[in-house]
């Protein structure tokens, strides 16, 4: 079973938490999830969790390398999913990017600009799903 790393704004914002956690449903038809936390409605930017940052740091770099895909909703701006992305990129594993096209928010030209990311624009989660679709279907089978 492949194992994906799912990556969403955690201090960067929680408005877009429940379209993180019907991603995160879609992505489980593909493989095991190893950050369902990251949709969760129960997580907000300043919730206590019984982790210190260093220990979160560590467990989800260990993740990140474990994993074998990596999708990163990037809608809203994070300094973490950065970090997680430019990490992916060094640990050569595929990186897809999903951004909704009504954000309001014009995604940075360091994830836009690099050519190691597949960055995908999309409106409806419908949308999100085919991508999702296409993309997993390749790296399952590849
Ligand atoms: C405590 C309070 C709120 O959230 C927590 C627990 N924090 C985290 N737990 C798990 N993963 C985290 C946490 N904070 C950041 N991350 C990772 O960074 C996730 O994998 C997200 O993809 C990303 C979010 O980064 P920020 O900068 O938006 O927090």
């Amino acid at each position: 079973m492949k194992k994906i790393y799912f990556a969403g704004s955690i201090r960067g914002g929680r408005n877009d938490n429940e379209l993180y956690a019907q991603i995160i449903v879609e992505l489980r038809s593909f493989g095991e999830v190893l950050t369902e936390h990251v949709g969760y409605n129960s997580l907000s930017p300043s919730g206590e969790v019984d982790m210190s940052d260093q220990e979160i740091y560590n467990r989800d770099m260990k993740w990140l390398t474990s994993s074998d895909i990596v999708v990163a909703e990037v809608s809203m701006p994070s300094l973490g999913v950065g970090f997680e992305i430019a990490s992916a990129i060094g640990l050569k594993k595929d990186v897809l990017c999903l951004h909704r096209s009504q954000s309001g928010k014009k995604l940075s030209a360091m994830i836009s600009g690099c050519p190691d990311v597949r960055v995908m624009e999309y409106q409806t989660l419908d949308d999100a799903k085919q991508i999702l679709d296409e993309f997993l279907s390749n790296e399952i089978s590849g």
